[in-house]
């Protein structure tokens, strides 16, 4: 899976591409992080890539040119690449969502900054526009990050031992609850079931948990809202 990712701040990336599991994924070849500058697409000694907007108002709009040359330079050597906005306006990301885009071979996800970009990049140059939930932040570089880490579970082999299969919401569910050493803590002990080597009641009490606490805190999700 290739990620582009067009961005004014291609540095934000190294968080994901140099640490943990994303990383790992990158150095078994399985997938890679390409990162744009949209102000090298400026076409302007001053490397500006934004203007007022019409109407006026607060903040800048990203303009239309510097983006489409650069989506259009990525579709010269990738032309099949699904275009992501990253937006409040999109469609929830969801566990669902995550697994169907695994499934792409390229993904470019366009970043906006100030007060996003100009509507007819996303009327002729976006594919999909995609939201990491209703609230408002800064850049759609952390929700960039967000999508690719979702994504890149998916994919076989990125998680070694570890399953994405057992994740929150792969089951629908939300996930049980987790021990590990020492047995007893202040008082607090581990329940007594996941000491007794039998894996077949393990797994029962596991799954009763899952549902125990998808209940209490994800009603919605057993519900079948949101
Ligand atoms: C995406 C981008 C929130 C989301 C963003 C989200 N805020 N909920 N901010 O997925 C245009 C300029 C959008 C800043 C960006």
């Amino acid at each position: 899976m290739v990620f582009n990712a067009i961005t004014l701040f291609p540095e934000m990336f190294s968080a994901i591409k140099e640490e943990g599991v994303i990383a790992r994924g990158i150095k078994k070849s399985l997938l890679s992080i390409n990162t744009w500058q949209l102000r090298d697409f400026s076409g302007n000694k001053h490397r500006n890539i934004d203007d007022a907007p019409y109407g006026g108002g607060a903040g800048m709009v990203m303009q239309v040119k510097p983006i489409r040359d650069c989506i259009n330079k990525i579709k010269q050597d990738d032309p099949q690449t699904k275009v992501i906005y990253l937006s409040p306006q999109g469609k929830p990301l969801t566990h669902k969502l995550a697994v169907e885009l695994s499934k792409l071979d390229s993904i470019t996800l366009l970043c906006g900054r100030y007060e996003g970009v100009d509507e007819r990049v996303i009327e002729h140059d976006v594919d999909m526009e995609i939201s990491i939930g209703d609230y408002v932040v800064s850049g759609g570089e952390l929700g960039a990050m967000v999508v690719i880490d979702a994504v890149s579970r998916q994919i076989e082999g990125v998680l070694g031992n570890q399953d994405s299969l057992q994740d929150s919401f792969a089951g629908g569910l939300l996930d049980y609850s987790h021990y590990t050493r020492p047995e007893t803590i202040d008082g607090q002990r581990v329940p007594e079931v996941l000491l007794s080597g039998h894996q077949a009641k393990i797994d029962t009490w596991r799954a009763e948990q899952a549902e125990k606490n998808t209940k209490r805190k994800r009603p919605d999700l057993i519900l079948g809202k949101v």
